[in-house]
């Protein structure tokens, strides 16, 4: 009897559940290769998919087989068998100089194409071959088929040539690796748990590391430093990565990234010789400071002989540098820069410097004024890694004049994916509108057309190195990314990085489709809400470029709440208006730092786009902007709007309910609900702070709003 209710019981909720077959906790993010339940279209798939050729072998071929062998049963419901012929339908995977001729051959035109990392992908009529010069190539060839059948695409026809626009597609981790102080963080600005790196355990090698490599490579990040840039700051460990003891766990990481196509970076600390070794200095023109970084990268290339290279946090936010020396950026730089040379190794030397008392009093112009007298004294395998703005990653900054200022030296663009000031893991913000106006702002550094894309592609100063850098939002949440909905900024990020061009839209719906299914309803939802969050975002927190409203370490979590009053530097706020003068001619003079027109843009009231206007101006609450309110009005409103928005996305979830699988459809709505409640408190705590500053009333009230 007990056994037949069960059985009953199972049966209604089965009937309840509808088509929802499984709850899902989101860990296998965009690659879940989901059965594809339309008969034909998988009777299509199956013609080529039930059978695997290797062409060749080696680890990283491996990694395509097997992601092909567990997609596909996943999706078609068998594992394909790897077979040594090809006289039959199959999938053929390997390198073109393996691919037997009698099969295909590749045009020379074509093959000829097609860069280091590029593939070829081909459908013959009997066969699909994913070909390409390096195997590297075909792991991103296998990727693109998957994404393609994950997207429910014909395959029949299929006959494309891809290559990266960008040639270092990196994440960094701001991972604390070591024993972690009291007052920090495991993970610096992480919102997904703790570290995926499990120092105590390494070389242990554990599932989810080559879990992430997967998730990277589909995306086709090529690149991870997997610590912070902090490494010694208030007690922090990161520095002890080039001690011994840790050479092994890095060098199991390494192996593990290598066969996803992915290379091995750390962030170290300058002064390192001293730490580690109690060198008298690390002045970079001492020759015995000059040995010991060699040794240090002989010892590291003698484990790992495809290491990556450096990243340096220097003379910035208690990080040490070589300005104790009175050396210069560039000559630090070029001391790490030369110990690695020899192997092919990289240096990143980060930008983001300010508080220097002989710099302009404005934060906005000293990343300018320190490096950009610097160009052409870096060494040719550094690189130069620039906020994507001036400050600190706002939700609304100009983009960094810094960007083609430097003609003649590499550089890396950095963007946060983690949300640091964007809403962490309690707020949905879609970074990837904001990240492509970024992409496409044009410098007029060689004329028109002098997108930041293009500098970041090499293509503009043909840089030898050049490419993109995003503070990593992975923690070891079950989902990896705290909120659920924050995946679409790692897929985005990794999509923009190996394609700037990319539209929105396709990198959005291709994230919808493979995370979600193709249902329309819940397509035409996901895009409302991920297309317009950032605006939501900003509407409720920063009002016309108008940026750290926030808290410092106010309750739990910094650089999250609402504390205009304490942020008065930022936004000069007083009776009479609000805004930063950085015009030249009356101000601090930021505006100078740019190329025409856009100097003269934002230097002239009338021109300057309202949405930066109270970065770069000071005005009158009365100060009309383009849209014909008033700057307070708009303060008003903007964040009345931003709450409704934000239960727009409540009702527009709900209606999602039955058609997502339980777990991720409460997960998105709790979100959801929690977002509400920071957002009522950022509109109430900004709109009463402008009209105690302002003193004049909110005349058009929506009074609506509960
Ligand atoms: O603004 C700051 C962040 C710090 C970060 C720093 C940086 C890693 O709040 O947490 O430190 O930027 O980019 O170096």
């Amino acid at each position: 009897m007990k056994k037949l209710k069960t059985i009953y019981f199972i049966f209604i909720l089965t009937v309840i559940q509808g088509n929802i077959s499984h709850s899902e906790t989101g860990y296998k993010v965009w690659l879940r290769y989901q059965a594809i339940d339309d008969k034909e279209l998988s009777a299509d798939y199956l013609k080529y998919c039930s059978i695997i050729y290797q062409a060749g072998s080696s680890d990283i071929l491996s990694s395509s087989a097997n992601e092909l062998k567990s997609g596909l049963k996943e999706m078609l419901g068998a594992e394909p068998v790897i077979s040594t012929s090809t006289n039959i339908n199959s999938i053929i995977i390997g390198t073109i100089d393996k691919i037997p001729s009698s099969i295909y051959k590749i045009p020379d035109s074509q093959a000829r194409s097609l860069n280091q990392e590029g593939y070829i992908i081909k459908n013959t009529g009997k066969h699909i071959i994913i070909t390409a010069k390096n195997e590297v190539g075909v792991l991103y060839g296998t990727f693109h088929l998957l994404r393609l059948m994950q997207m429910k695409e014909p395959v029949a026809d299929i006959d494309l040539l891809e290559n990266p626009k960008v040639k270092l597609r990196l994440l960094n981790h701001w991972d604390n690796p070591g024993k972690i102080p009291e007052e920090r963080t495991n993970i610096e600005r992480g919102y997904a748990g703790i570290s995926i790196f499990k120092w105590e355990e390494l070389p242990e090698i554990n599932k989810r590391y080559i879990d992430y490599a997967r998730i990277l490579s589909s995306v086709g990040i090529n690149g991870a430093v997997i610590n912070n840039v902090n490494t010694a700051k208030k007690g922090l460990e990161g520095w002890k990565l080039l001690t011994p003891e840790y050479l092994p766990k890095l060098k199991a990481l390494a192996s593990v990234f290598r066969n996803y196509g992915i290379k091995l970076y750390i962030s170290v600390n300058f002064f390192s010789p001293v730490l580690i070794s109690g060198t008298d200095d690390a002045d970079p023109l001492n020759p015995k400071v000059q040995e010991w970084w060699r040794n240090k990268v002989v010892e590291i290339y003698s484990e790992i002989p495809d290491f990556g290279g450096f990243l340096v946090k220097a003379d910035s936010e208690g990080e040490p540098g070589p300005i104790k020396y009175g050396r210069t950026q560039a000559e630090g730089a070029n001391l790490l820069a030369n110990a690695l040379k020899p192997f092919g190794g990289l240096l990143m030397w980060r930008a983001f410097v300010y508080g220097d008392k002989e710099l302009s009093p404005d934060r906005a112009c000293q990343a300018y004024q320190v490096f950009k007298p610097l160009d052409g004294a870096f060494a040719e395998n550094a690189l130069v890694q620039i906020k994507n703005g001036p400050i600190d990653f706002q939700v609304r900054e100009p983009v960094s004049p810094l960007f083609g200022a430097m003609p003649k030296t590499n550089q890396l663009l950095e963007m946060q994916i983690t949300q640091e000031y964007t809403g962490q893991d309690k707020h949905v913000c879609y970074l990837v509108p904001e990240w492509k106006e970024i992409l496409d702002f044009d410098t007029y550094a060689k004329g028109n057309n002098s997108m930041v894309s293009r500098i970041i592609d090499g293509s503009l100063f043909g840089y030898k190195y050049s490419g993109i850098a995003g503070v990593s939002n992975i923690g070891d949440d079950q989902n990896w990314t705290g909120h659920l909905l924050a995946q679409a900024n790692l897929y985005g990020f990794g999509r923009l990085a190996w394609n700037p061009d990319l539209s929105i839209g396709q990198i959005t719906d291709e994230w919808i489709l493979q995370t979600f299914g193709n249902n329309e309803k819940i397509h035409s939802v996901l895009n409302s809400i991920l297309l317009t969050s950032w605006e939501t975002y900003e509407n409720y927190t920063s009002p016309l470029g108008c940026g750290l409203m926030c808290s410092r370490n106010d309750r739990d979590e910094s650089h999250f709440y609402p504390a205009p009053s304490k942020r008065v530097d930022y936004h000069k706020a007083d009776k009479n208006g609000v805004g930063y003068d950085r015009t030249i001619a009356t101000g601090s003079g930021y505006t100078n730092q740019y190329f025409e027109p856009v100097k003269s843009e934002y230097e002239d009231l009338s021109t300057c786009p309202d949405e930066l206007l109270l970065f770069l101006h000071h005005v009158p609450y009365t100060y009309k902007l383009k849209s014909g309110k008033t700057v307070i009005q708009h303060i008003y409103d903007s964040h009345n709007e931003g709450v409704e928005q934000v239960l727009k996305y409540q009702a527009q979830w709900q209606s999602l309910k039955g058609l997502i699988d339980d777990e991720r459809f409460e997960h998105v709505k709790n979100k959801l609900i929690q977002q509400e409640g920071y957002a009522r408190e950022w509109r109430d705590s900004i709109n009463s702070y402008f009209l105690d500053m302002s003193g004049i009333e909110d005349t058009y009230k929506l009074t609506n709003i509960k």
